[in-house]
């Protein structure tokens, strides 16, 4: 079974516009792991390569059934490379997703969309300071236009295991203690990082906790949860959440130039 692209973004990021321009005209529409919702697969133009463009998503935390969807496929599918396109008007709230997409440990390509829309609110992204931040290639893209597409390709068919030394995001001692404890807990075999599946497990993330109960007995993880949750003295879900978004507000200040004010 070959391996496929798949296609993450928070809704109305372009995601569509970017799979039409990476496809061509090789899409069709099917049924995805039993789930009602419709999942996109189409063909790498050329290459051969099948990208599937899932349900637009803010998190990795399923609050409705298109979005569980999403993880689904992290846990079900095999995949030999994640694009996270991102709307570099609201980087705030959609690099949430690129750090989740991240810490899967899969080979991550940022396709950097509506540059031109950052750029009318007096906000430039520096492509090469984003890419240095958080450990993965930053691509500019018009997806709208196609404009960037060659160069995205370029860069998803050189990507590399070897691609895989993303930045960490140090979570402080209480949950990284949690997250090295759950981690030793877990088998060897499954699919996707033990770093991942522990920080998933943490914030309540139910698709995982689900997952979990099939493998192994969750009882001592749920333990750890509740004794880092204890110490920790405030829920952890809004621990980690504030964590990523004190990261992307460096990532960001580090990676953007304001040119001038922004209009109310
Ligand atoms: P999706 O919801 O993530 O699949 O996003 P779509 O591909 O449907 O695009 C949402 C809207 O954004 C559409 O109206 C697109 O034409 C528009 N769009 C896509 N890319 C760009 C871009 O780079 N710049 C601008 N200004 N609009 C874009
Ligand atoms: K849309
Ligand atoms: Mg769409």
């Amino acid at each position: 079974m070959s391996s496929y692209i798949a296609l993450f973004g928070n809704p109305n990021t372009g995601k569509t516009s970017l799979f039409n321009n990476l496809t061509g005209s090789y899409e069709y529409v099917g049924n995805w792991s039993g789930v009602t919702v419709e999942k996109k697969v189409g063909v790498l133009r050329q290459h051969g390569v099948p990208i599937v463009d899932l349900p637009g998503i803010y998190s990795l935390q399923p609050l409705s059934r298109d979005e569980g969807v999403a993880t689904d496929f992290l846990l079900t599918e095999p995949c030999s490379a994640i694009v996270n396109i991102v709307d570099a008007s609201q980087l705030r709230r959609n690099l949430h997703l690129t750090v989740q997409l991240l810490e899967f440990g899969k080979p991550l390509i940022v396709a950097l969309n509506m540059v031109d829309v950052a750029e009318k609110r007096g906000v430039k992204v520096d492509a090469e300071k984003l890419s240095r931040c958080i450990g993965a290639p930053v691509v500019p893209v018009i997806a709208r236009t196609g404009k960037g597409t060659k160069e995205l390709v370029r860069t998803i068919l050189s990507l590399s295991e070897r691609s895989r030394e993303h930045v960490a995001i140090d979570y402080g001692q209480d949950v990284e203690t949690a997250v090295q404890e759950i981690a030793e807990q877990l088998p060897d075999d499954l699919p996707a990082a033990k770093r991942w599946l522990a920080l998933q497990f943490l914030e309540g993330n139910e698709r995982i906790h689900t997952y979990l109960q099939t493998y192994m007995d969750i009882a001592p993880l749920i333990a750890i949860r509740d004794e880092a949750q204890q110490t920790l003295g405030r829920p952890l879900a809004e621990h980690i959440y504030d964590a990523r978004d004190k990261w992307i507000a460096h990532a960001i200040e580090t990676s953007t130039v304001i040119f001038q004010q922004k209009s109310l």
